[in-house]
């Protein structure tokens, strides 16, 4: 009895030593929906190199690359059909994958109060079901919207202006007479240049980290929103997975998402940012900067619940405030 134990601590304790694994390493390869030179992207690399050394023997992550490996919007179906394991993207990217993706965007709680009050396993469940697929961290928050325009407006009203749209804003700006036009962020230089856009939708953040600057007059005050990006893992790579790998993966993806007060002040930074570059800020009265922001909400629910009829009003009790 006691030989037997002594034998099993030593063959442990010789696997250990030598590197032998007892499960093998597994290398997730992942796939970003948005630009390699943007600085999402950037931040994620530097996570990925941090998972990789602490994860050595256990779990890696392999970056494949930014849209030229997979376009924007497939990268949810590659996640689904686990043509790849990971996929960094916001929802709005993957509707056709599952239309629930985008209504993370209308998110007031945040994602740290989403894992409390059961949002996190409504989102898990949807995303399983729908999606086959796991979403594991949200690594951008606390991020508005903003409409970015080349010709001025004095109301919010959009009429005779072909703005650049995902779907994050497609119903909103409809709803002030906007002509959209969909595309990846990638696309969105040549447009401008082009001038086969009047201006975009786009974060408070990362404008520069692609050019935008060079073709951008104004930015509509207030925003609307809030941000998503998040990481996704197909749900049977996930299962596939033995226990101490899945719980490393949960941990330093948490951490992750646990980083996202960095955006707070981010934003802050880039909003001057943009003043120093010379574009300059549209701004409308209190009563109308106050009806823009809730026609925002108030179209974005209704499409919520449009489009997922049974998940939209549940996803609501844990989402908004
Ligand atoms: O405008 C976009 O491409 C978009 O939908 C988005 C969403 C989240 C973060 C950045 C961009």
């Amino acid at each position: 009895m006691v030989r037997h134990a002594a034998s099993f601590a030593l063959a442990a304790a010789l696997a250990a030593s030598s590197g032998i694994a007892l499960a093998q390493e597994v290398t997730l390869r992942l796939v970003s929906a948005f630009p390699e030179n943007q600085f999402y992207v950037k931040r994620t690399l530097d996570w990925i190199a941090d998972f990789n050394k602490d994860g050595k023997g256990l779990v890696q992550i392999n970056f494949i690359g930014g849209p030229k490996a997979i376009p924007t919007f497939e990268v949810g179906k590659a996640v689904q059909s686990g043509v790849v394991d990971m996929g960094f993207s916001t929802g709005a990217f993957y509707t056709n994958v599952l239309p629930e993706a985008d209504i993370l965007k209308l998110s007031e709680t945040s994602a740290a109060e989403q894992r409390r009050n059961g949002g996190y396993e409504l989102i898990n469940k949807i995303w399983a079901e729908k999606g086959n697929m796991r979403y594991l961290a949200k690594v951008v928050e606390f991020t508005p919207f903003h409409l970015y325009l080349n010709k001025k407006i004095d109301k919010p009203d959009l009429t005779g202006l072909k703005i650049r749209i995902t779907p994050v804003y497609r119903e909103f700006f409809q709803s002030m007479n906007a002509q959209v036009m969909t595309t990846a962020p990638g696309e969105v230089y040549t447009a401008l240049e082009r001038g086969v856009i009047d201006g975009y939708g786009w974060p408070i953040h990362a404008l520069f980290d692609l050019n935008w600057q060079e073709h951008t007059k104004y930015r509509v005050d207030p925003g609307f929103y809030n941000a998503e990006v998040g990481l996704l893992i197909n749900l049977d790579k996930y299962k596939s997975l033995t226990p101490a790998q899945r719980e490393y993966l949960d941990r330093k993806t948490l951490a992750y998402e646990q980083q996202n007060e960095f955006w707070k002040s981010y934003n802050q930074e880039e909003a001057k940012r943009q003043a120093a570059a010379g574009i300059q800020v549209i701004t409308f009265d209190a009563a109308t900067s106050k009806a823009y922001v809730e026609k925002a909400k108030e179209v974005g629910w209704a499409n919520a619940i449009k489009s997922s009829p049974v998940y939209g009003p549940e996803l609501r009790k844990v989402l908004a405030k």
